[in-house]
Order: C-alpha cells, then structure tokens, then sequence
C-alpha cells in the first residue's frame, strides 16, 4: 500500500492489534476471535496507559463479560470495536479541554 492517511494509518493499527490478539477456531469457519486469555494480555499490554486496572484480573474479566455481547466467551472484531469507541470517547473529550484550555491561557 501506498502512502496513508493519518485515519487511515490508525484504522490499520487497530485492525492489526486486533489480528495479532485473535486467533480462528482450527476446527470450523468463524471468524478471528479473541480468547478471555489473550483479551487479558492485550488490555495489560496496549492499554495499561488509558485503561486503569489493567492488570487487575476481575476487572479485565468484568470489561470482558461487557464486551462480550453474544456470551461466546471470546471477543470478535464488532465486540472490540466497541472497546475501541468506549475508549475515544473519553479521550476525544479530555483533548477538546486539552484545546479549550491553551485557547483560554494565549
Ligand atoms: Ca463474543
């Protein structure tokens, strides 16, 4: 691929953390899914900054249960990908005081 975008580089990313996580059953078709066990890794290892209690094996497990919205025990691509949402939301709000902030101080 040829140069990308900013947007489209983070697209990238998120879908590559999530290739890298994920794994297909060896015995049928279904789609990439995360494991409980590598769901855990992932969160202590990609998002010990943004996510508190990362390590914290109850609350990985509880963010887990959340996500998990058919109850198959893993995390697919849709289900992740509200993780990703939950996360921005939060983080696009503390920019915009981050922006709002320098305005006032100029
Ligand atoms: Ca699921």
């Amino acid at each position: 691929m040829g140069e990308c975008t900013d947007l489209e580089w983070a697209v990238q990313v998120l879908v590559n953390n999530f290739d890298k996580y994920s794994s297909r059953c060896c015995c049928c078709k279904n789609p990439r899914r995360i494991s409980k066990k590598d769901f855990r890794k992932m969160l202590s290892r990609e998002l010990n900054h943004m996510l508190t209690d990362t390590g914290n094996r109850r609350a990985a497990d509880k963010l887990i249960c959340d996500l998990d919205e058919n109850k198959d025990g893993r995390i697919s691509f849709e289900e992740y990908w509200t993780l990703i949402g939950g996360i921005a939301s939060p983080i696009a709000q503390i920019i915009r005081q981050q922006e709002q902030s320098v305005k006032f101080t100029k």
